[in-house]
């Protein structure tokens, strides 16, 4: 077992209230809302740790649990959620811009996606600023319980195709079967060794 203890230490609404950085390696969770953010921390943590909401978009907080007394696991707010104003989704965006600028010891970034939908605009500029940074980047496919084999393959080699990498870049799980979160830790462990 590769996690063995997870504690939540703050939700904070804008970067200035995060807590002060270097102290501990962050890994970061990024993804549309309602993509499975929480319940991926859940699994991971084998906690409730983060709440799973049925209402997206709600929430605009950055949370903090800190995994091992070692390093911090941050949930930052969902985006592509439809019934907020421009205006918001406009504040939101300089926020997370900011954050991922100017946020230190970020070791790696996960950015999760829905295995039954097609990569959005809203997922490539994130993948877009990740990259503008040079933060280390896993993309991943969530829900795959909700499909089958074929469907999988085929939406691995299209997501693959949407971010300019190869299929084998990828990574992809259920956060309700659990399937596929080995290699996931393995690939946040190498992130934390680094
Ligand atoms: N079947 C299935 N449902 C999932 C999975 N991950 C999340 N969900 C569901 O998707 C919805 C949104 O999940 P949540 O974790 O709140 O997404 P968030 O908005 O990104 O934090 C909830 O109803 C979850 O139960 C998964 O791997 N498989
Ligand atoms: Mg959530």
């Amino acid at each position: 077992m590769f996690i063995k203890s997870a504690r939540f230490i703050t939700s904070a609404p804008t970067l200035r209230e995060t807590p002060p950085p270097l102290q501990y390696p962050e890994i970061v969770v990024v993804g549309r809302s309602n993509v499975g953010k929480s319940s991926f921390i859940c699994k991971l943590t084998r906690t409730k740790i983060a709440k799973v909401s049925s209402t997206p978009g709600k929430t605009r907080l950055i949370n903090y649990f800190l995994i091992d007394q070692r390093w911090y696991l941050v949930d930052l707010p969902g985006y592509g959620f439809a019934k907020v104003s421009k205006i918001i989704k406009e504040r939101w965006a300089q926020a997370m811009e900011e954050y991922l600028a100017k946020r230190q010891g970020i070791r790696l970034a996960i950015l999760l996606v829905d295995c039954r939908h097609p990569v959005k605009e809203s997922d490539l500029q994130m993948y877009a600023w990740l990259q503008e940074n040079s933060l280390p980047t896993q993309v991943v496919l969530t829900k795959i319980d909700k499909i089958g084999k074929n469907q999988l393959q085929r939406q691995l080699a299209e997501t693959a195709r949407a971010f300019n990498l190869a299929p084998s870049d990828l990574l992809a799980l259920s956060s309700q079967s659990g399937q596929g979160f080995e290699s996931l830790e393995g690939r946040l462990k190498a992130a934390l060794q680094d």
